[in-house]
Formats: structure tokens, C-alpha cells, sequence
């Protein structure tokens, strides 16, 4: 039948389903029946509020080390995987997190790859990982970037079994299907840069000569951000009375050449909350996801109430209203996509 056949003041459904059905033929589908889905008034995320309690983490974690070794594993990891987007490796609809696990002597073998990666050590001593020839040890609460492409392994040359968070923004980069990887012949990479160089070198008021904009523009040099070197200033903040209504006294975790984010699909922030402080209503377009790292309180989101202590990791998925409240002096972690909708030009927020 073609259009010209068609009686509209007739048989409207009917006559629109035989149209529908031809134009599907040939891939083609009408706008005007999903254009509230595909253009809505608000964001609606597909994912939920969680929260993921360190010690039930820790104990199965722990297992794992009896399942799989680190070797056969390629890299032990636990996916926090939101529970409204399960079997999709993620915990937001941008962002993957796991928390991975290395036993006493073993070695994560060195590869590189198109995503980019953070870490937020939470459990252990004596473990350490390699970036770009910087061998980094991990210390709790310090904050370790895997840049885009560079070589990365990590090794327990310790006694105790060390635990971190890892947030990669692979559903970013399978979203633009952009994702390469390739391993090294060699299992763990030549250090010849000390613990703390990339930080002494790019981040005390001088850099490298010859440094410009451009050398670092999507990523900071930094490797390693020490909880030891991060927690004083915030403390010296919340002394002077620097306390944001919402985030508390809180910092970015900066380039230094730039002053930007750390790279340009993940940022991260670390907070100080004094104890009683009450938060007020926030919401933004970044879904974000907390790390208690000292402390205890709860955050509201929606009617959901996250009750949280050290270790655990929590969820805020995008325009989600919450506010914090602590029952005691706090320290909250936070990473989200914030620097790729920023650079995009879509990141909103409403207090
Ligand atoms: O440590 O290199 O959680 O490549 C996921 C992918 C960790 C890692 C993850 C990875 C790594
Ligand atoms: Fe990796």
C-alpha cells in the first residue's frame, strides 16, 4: 500500500502500523513515538543508590585469593557492579570500579591500554605499582593514576594481603568503541624513576624545562597523590573555616600543569567533614562514586539512606538529589566523569 492510498481520517493505528511496519523494512523507525524517551526534560539514570560494606567486600575478597591466583586472573578484581545495570561491568553508566587484590608475593603482570585508571588503596601495607617506569607504593587513602595507554603492573613484595579500589573508564571507552590493549614481553616494567617523582618533579612549584600546556593536556604527569601529603591540607581548611555547605572542605585533585582535572574522563575530589555537619540538598548530572576513608555517617539519596564507614564504597548515580550527614569527623573520596561532560559542555548542577 503507499502513503497516497492511505485514509487518514480513518483507521488512524492501523494506517500508522502499516507505516511503521514499511519504513522498519528498511531501518528507519519515527522519531515522534520516542522523543520524550530520547529527549527528556531531566536526566533519568538507569542506575541506582548503593552501597557496598567493606568488611562483607574484604571477607569475599579474600576467597578469591583461594579461587583464582593473580597470574591466571590477569588482575584479581571484584566488580561493583550497580545493581540496576548488572552483567554490565559498571557502576555507572561512565564508569567501571572494582576492588582488586594481590597476595603476598605475587606480581600483576604489565600491559597497557586505552582506558584510563585510578586507584584508591584501602587495605594493607607493602604493595606497589608501577606507572610509566614510576615505581609507586601504596600507602591507605593514596590516590594512583594510570593514565591512558601507559604501562602499568602492580607487585606484593609484602606480608599482608593489600586491597585498593580501582575506577577505569572503559564503558566510556567501549561507549566510542576506542578500547585497545597490548602486553609486554617482560612481567613487571624497569623502574628506573623513584617512589614520589612524578609529584616532587611536577608538582612543587617548578617542572621540567621545556614543559608546556600541551605535554600534559588530557592527563597530569602526577602518578601518585600520598593520602600523607593530600589529608593536611584539607585539615587546614576545615581549621580556617573553608567548609563548602555541600562538599565540606574539599579539594580537586589537580594537574599541575594545566590546573585542570587529572585526566579528561575521570576527576576526583577529597573532603574533610567536620562531625555533626549536615549537608545540604545537591544534585549534578555527574554520577558519582564515594569512598569513606575515615569517619562514619550517612548519605541520603532520594529516600534511600546510605549509612557508611571506613572502606565503603557508595554510589550517587547523575541528578539523584542527596546531602551528607556525619555522625563524627569524616573523610570522603569522591571520583565521577565530571571532566568529560565539563569538556562537553553538559555538566549541570542544582543546590
Ligand atoms: O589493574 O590494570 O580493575 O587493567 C580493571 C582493568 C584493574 C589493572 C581493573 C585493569 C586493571
Ligand atoms: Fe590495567
Amino acid at each position: 500500500m503507499s502513503v497516497a492510498t492511505l485514509d487518514p481520517k480513518h483507521n488512524v493505528t492501523g494506517n500508522r502500523q502499516a507505516y511503521y511496519d514499511k519504513i522498519s523494512k528498511k531501518d528507519m523507525a519515527p522519531l515522534w513515538e520516542v522523543l520524550r524517551n530520547v529527549v527528556t526534560k531531566e536526566p533519568k539514570s538507569k542506575c541506582s543508590p548503593n552501597l557496598w560494606k567493606f568488611d562483607e567486600v574484604k571477607k569475599l575478597m579474600l576467597e578469591a585469593g583461594d579461587v583464582i591466583s593473580a597470574e591466571e586472573a590477569e588482575r584479581r578484581v571484584l566488580v561493583l557492579e550497580n545493581p540496576s545495570l548488572r552483567g554490565q561491568s559498571r557502576i555507572t553508566n561512565s564508569l567501571f570500579a572494582g576492588i582488586q587484590l594481590i597476595m603476598p608475593g605475587e606480581i600483576a603482570e604489565a600491559h597497557q591500554h586505552v582506558s584510563s585508571a585510578i586507584r584508591l588503596v584501602l587495605d594493607g601495607n607493602g604493595a606497589y605499582t608501577a606507572v610509566e617506569g614510576e615505581k609507586a607504593s601504596m600507602a591507605r587513602g593514596d590516590f594512583i593514576l594510570t593514565p591512558n595507554w601507559a604501562p602499568h603492573d602492580h607487585g606484593n613484595p609484602g606480608k599482608e594481603p593489600v586491597m585498593w579500589l580501582d575506577v577505569l573508564d572503559m564503558p566510556t571507552v567501549n561507549h566510542f568503541e576506542t578500547s585497545f590493549m597490548t602486553h609486554f614481553d617482560e612481567k613487571a616494567q624497569n623502574t628506573a624513576r623513584q617512589d614520589g617523582d612524578s609529584l616532587d618533579r611536577y608538582g612543587s612549584g617548578v617542572l621540567p624545562d621545556g614543559t608546556t600546556l600541551d605535554t600534559f593536556k588530557t592527563r597530569s604527569p602526577v602518578i601518585n597523590y600520598t593520602y600523607a601529603r593530600t589529608k593536611p591540607i584539607i585539615e587546614r581548611m576545615l581549621k580556617a573555616g573553608d567548609v563548602d555547605p555541600v562538599h565540606g572542605a574539599r579539594v580537586r585533585y589537580s594537574n599541575p600543569v594545566t590546573g585542570g582535572h587529572v585526566m579528561a574522563t575521570m576527576g576526583a575530589y577529597l573532603a574533610l567533614f567536620p562531625k555533626g555537619f549536615k549537608g545540604k540538598d545537591y544534585q549534578s548530572t555527574d554520577g558519582t562514586i564515594f569512598v569513606c576513608v575515615e569517619g562514619h555517617g550517612s548519605t541520603k539519596v532520594g529516600d534511600k539512606v546510605l549509612e557508611w564507614g571506613p572502606n565503603d564504597v557508595f554510589v550517587v548515580p547523575s541528578w539523584h538529589k542527596y546531602a551528607h550527614d556525619m555522625n563524627e569527623e569524616s573523610v570522603l573520596f569522591s571520583i565521577s566523569d565530571k571532566p568529560a561532560q565539563e569538556a562537553l559542555g553538559i555538566w549541570r548542577e542544582k543546590k
